[in-house]
């Protein structure tokens, strides 16, 4: 089974342009309440992120403009997809590796997470990564 699982947000454009409303339990787009929200912008040309997976974290990352590409890995597999459009999101469930690289100038990622912010969830190292995903 494929690690890349989009979702889709309605675009309520009309003649002014679009817009896309994310609402908790409103619609059943995002398969977990939102207790966070970041987003990550102005990232340094040939500068990667993440590195890491999360024992407990389920997130949606959307590319609200430009573009970056995005590596997961579940200790077996491993996939990349580019972020690029407002109205897709893409689910990263919990114990998924993963990489940001190739980030516009002007790329916004943004992430609603299921949990707040635990630094005790991260799994920084990738030998520890594949130890919890018995690899
Ligand atoms: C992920 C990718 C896509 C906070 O204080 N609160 C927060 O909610 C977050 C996300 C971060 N921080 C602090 C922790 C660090 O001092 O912000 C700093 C940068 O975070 P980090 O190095 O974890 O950033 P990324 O881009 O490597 O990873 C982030 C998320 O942490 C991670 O969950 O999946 O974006």
């Amino acid at each position: 089974m494929s690690l890349i699982k989009w979702l889709d947000f309605p675009s309520l454009g009309d003649q002014r342009g679009s817009l896309v409303a994310v609402e908790m339990g409103q619609d059943k787009v995002v398969p977990f309440d939102i207790k966070r929200v970041y987003y990550i912008y102005h990232t340094e040309q040939g500068v990667s992120r993440g590195y890491h997976a999360h024992k407990n974290l389920k997130q949606v990352a959307i590319c609200l403009a430009g573009q970056c590409r995005m590596l997961l890995d579940d200790g077996t597999t491993r996939e990349e997809v580019w972020l690029e459009c407002p109205t897709k999101g893409l689910l990263i469930e919990d114990l998924i590796w993963r990489e940001i690289h190739d980030f516009s100038q002007d790329c916004i990622l943004l992430v609603l997470a299921s949990e707040h912010y635990d630094e005790s969830d991260y799994i920084r190292s990738y030998e520890d990564f594949l130890k919890w995903v018995n690899r």
